[in-house]
């Protein structure tokens, strides 16, 4: 005899226990009233937007990601444009940002250059976008996301896991009915949509979000996770790109399906430990755990490009004037970082960061920046890169931070100018007064965003 699971959430609608045994025991996304039988509609308020699965009181993991957001962000400011297909995009770098849905129906795409995006949508209202705006409404949406729960893992501006287990009875109903109550309230008091992907783990919750755009509600549960994946492509899984699967394609592998008839030591032994993760995530095994925003681990300030740049010499500058406005934080709070991280981002999206501990602590822009710019010198191969970032980690006090540096002099001057440069702009209220020559009459060629700091 199958034991059913029951539990009772006192605070639902009509107290009823809700049993994963009872499948047609689903709710209404719309009004979250309770379904007694397996219809269409939902029995209370006739909306079509009912969610029923198996294992729907039992999982917690959710993935949520906002749809089209710069866009949203501006149909909810210009009511107007709601029923037309808005890009956003443009400035120099000349490629699409975000695509409504209108306009994606008609074949526009992010990163599209914006000409072929008219061409397919000649009619479509451009707006350039307005970075500011979007952070505002990101940290809007966040902070409503940390309402729910403590563990909130941010991704990117308009998405973050969230691990919902052991939260029902602070909210008086399971993590599926908490979810769709949210993107109740973010439609109606941040004015944008959301979609939710609900599962047991990070990757299937991810994978959910993305089932049923814009306005979306997905449940991939462990029972069906092994039939759901065996169709997919292997791009699906986390981290195989266009490199992975050309190779996978070259040994015949396709579809996760196929990945799951392959041996774990197998696909270690011809993908090292790319095959672990191949082994697992194809089997849905995935038991990462929703790491929350912690305390400030590092310091570091960013910034994207008009148009991507591959020569050493061009970012030299950036990355001067990145360092300088590090050093100026660390100094600001007091603090120093013992490891200078570097961060780049190709014209194909994908981030790399390079480290490189310091023997001691430092505060100083000198040694962020020509720590950096060794870790530079190697990545500068002709790739074109997008965006650029300088940081430190390993924070603590600046107690033992920058010794007089007895093996290179020059080091030593440079940072006593720099302690100089500090004092007259302290002088002057925080304006640069004085730049240095990598910076000086050389135009920092940033963004359509503002430089990000971390
Ligand atoms: N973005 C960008 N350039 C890209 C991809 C994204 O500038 N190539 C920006 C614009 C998006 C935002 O990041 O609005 C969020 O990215 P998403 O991938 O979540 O895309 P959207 O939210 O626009 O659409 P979706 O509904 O598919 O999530
Ligand atoms: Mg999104």
């Amino acid at each position: 005899m199958t034991c059913a699971i029951v539990t009772t959430f006192p605070l639902c609608s009509s107290a009823m226990p809700i049993s994963s045994n009872y499948p047609e025991r689903g709710f209404c996304r719309d009004c979250l009233a309770l379904q007694k039988a397996a219809c269409k509609r939902c029995d209370a308020c006739g909306s079509p937007r009912v969610v029923r699965h198996a294992e729907l009181y039992e999982l917690n993991l959710a993935h949520i990601d906002c749809d089209a957001f710069y866009a949203a962000v501006e149909k909810r400011d210009r009511p107007e444009l709601r029923h037309r297909p808005v890009i956003i995009g443009g400035g120099k770098r000349g490629v699409v940002s975000t695509a409504c849905y209108i306009a994606r129906i008609r074949g526009v795409r992010s990163a599209m250059p914006m000409f072929k995006a008219l061409e397919a949508c000649p009619e479509a209202v451009v707006i350039k976008p307005d970075m500011e705006k979007y952070a505002a409404v990101g940290r809007q949406v966040r902070a409503m996301m940390q309402s729910l729960t403590p563990l909130v893992e941010p991704l990117s501006i308009d998405e973050a896991f969230l691990d919902l287990s052991g939260t029902a009875k602070l909210h008086g109903k399971p993590a599926a009915m908490v979810l769709a109550d949210f993107s109740r309230k973010i439609e109606a008091e941040i004015g944008i949509s959301a979609s939710i992907g609900l599962s047991y783990c990070k990757f299937l919750a991810k994978v959910a979000s993305d089932l049923a755009k814009p306005r979306g509600f997905s449940v991939i549960g462990k029972q069906e996770a092994l039939e759901f994946l065996a169709s997919k492509p292997v791009t699906v899984i986390w981290g195989v790109g266009k490199a992975l699967s050309a190779t996978l394609e070259q040994n015949g592998i396709r579809t996760i399906g196929q990945l799951q008839t392959i041996e774990r030591t197998e696909l270690m032994r011809r993908y090292g430990v790319m095959g672990d993760r191949l082994y697992h995530l194809s089997r849905g095994q995935d038991d990462r755990r929703v790491e929350p925003e912690h305390d400030v681990k590092s310091i570091s300030s960013e910034t994207t490009f008009d148009s991507d740049l591959a020569a050493f010499d061009d970012l030299i500058p950036i990355l001067r004037a990145l360092s300088e406005k590090v050093s100026r934080r660390l100094k600001a709070a007091d603090i120093a970082g013992h490891t200078v991280v570097l961060k780049l981002k190709g014209s194909d999206f994908k981030s790399k960061t390079r480290n490189r501990r310091l023997p001691d602590a430092t505060q100083l822009a000198d040694r962020i920046f020509t720590t950096g710019l060794e870790l530079l010198r190697k990545e500068t191969d002709g790739t074109r890169y997008r965006l650029i970032g300088i940081g430190v980690s390993d924070l603590g006090a600046p107690t033992t931070a920058d010794p007089p540096d007895l093996i290179d002099a020059q080091a030593r001057k440079r940072a006593l100018a720099e302690g100089a440069i500090d004092a007259l702009r302290e002088k002057f209220g925080g304006k640069p007064v004085v730049e240095t020559g990598y910076t000086f009459g050389r135009k920092v060629r940033t963004r359509p965003a503002p430089d990000q700091d971390n």
